[in-house]
């Protein structure tokens, strides 16, 4: 397995001392790390200054040096449900990153803090993935509004609406399609969608998240940027942040989209689920023990 880029980064230290070798040796590093380009030359000459004026004389100054930096460049958004609902969070994402998961452990932590709960199968454009949600809805004992495969995913998502009214549930989670046709198609129907529910929910009660996966590195910041031009992102939630976590790139999509984190995911069970804290996503990025 890749060794983390924490155990790297104590590792460097471990060997060099601070001449200009180690700092070219730290950029690629963070590059490698996927916090790109203009972040890591960003830390690096900082640090070099900081070393210069302040010396930098064990591996936890240099990790406490970077997290300080890093966190500057990050936020963290906790969506309250309020009583004034229906609230509907749309999960978007590309293939395989985790909605349909995630949807399923947030149906469970919104259950868990007394919320009610609507999922909206609008992943239409596979029929397993319609089944995968209903199979989430019966083991989180989850309301489920679901058509045919290959119907309409607007149409479901208005239905969902209408129905969680009549119902007063607080808050509809809806999945949706990570693969088309083609891209221009995705985001044709993600505007459509956008624009049905626009018509039928309270702007402050419509959130977008957009599902990364933090295994993805680079890639997943021309996913951001692709959704975010399509049709706004609200927040980001990460997925797949056990084990080998590597999630640099999530500091650059912050950065550059000026967008914030809400949850991350890290697990497979529905109890592998949290509300985003900045704080241990850097300690265990930079493989800061506390
Ligand atoms: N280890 C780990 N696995 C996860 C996590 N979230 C999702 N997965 C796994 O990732 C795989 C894909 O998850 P899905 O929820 O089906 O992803 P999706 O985005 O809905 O996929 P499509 O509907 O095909 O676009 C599944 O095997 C999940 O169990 C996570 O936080 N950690
Ligand atoms: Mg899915």
């Amino acid at each position: 397995m890749k060794k983390s880029f924490g155990s790297r980064l104590k590792a460097l230290f471990g060997i060099k001392e601070l001449n200009e070798e180690f700092f070219e040796e730290l950029e690629d590093m963070l590059i490698e790390g996927d916090l790109g380009a203009k972040t890591a030359i960003e830390l690096s000459d900082a640090l070099r200054e900081k070393a210069k004026k302040e010396k930098i004389k064990s591996v936890s100054d240099l990790q406490l040096t970077i997290k300080e930096m890093l966190y500057k460049k990050m936020r963290s958004f906790s969506p309250t449900i309020g009583e004034d609902g229906p609230h509907i969070f749309l999960i978007l994402g590309v293939n395989g990153v985790g909605k349909t998961t995630s949807i399923a452990k947030m149906a469970q932590y919104y259950k868990n803090k007394g919320n009610t709960v609507l999922l909206a199968a609008a992943d239409t454009f596979r029929a397993a993935a319609i089944d995968q949600l209903e199979l989430h809805a019966k083991r989180t004992d989850t309301r489920i509004i679901k058509q045919a495969p290959n119907s309409d995913p607007g149409a479901v998502i208005y239905d969902a609406i209408e129905s969680a009214k009549a119902k007063g549930e607080q808050l509809i989670l809806a999945d949706t399609a990570g693969r088309m046709h083609n891209k221009e198609h995705l985001v044709r129907e993600l505007q459509k969608i956008d624009k049905i529910i626009k018509s039928k929910i309270a702007n402050k009660n419509y959130k977008k998240f957009l599902v990364i996966d933090a295994t993805t590195g680079q890639n997943g910041i021309s996913q951001a940027s692709m959704f975010h031009n399509a049709i706004g992102i609200d927040a980001l939630m990460l997925t797949k942040y056990d084990s080998a976590a590597k999630g640099g790139s999530l500091v650059q999509i912050c950065d550059t989209l000026n967008l914030p984190i809400a949850f991350v995911g890290t697990g497979e069970g529905y109890g592998d689920f949290a509300e985003f804290s900045i704080d241990e996503f850097l300690n265990t990025l930079l493989g800061i023990t506390t």
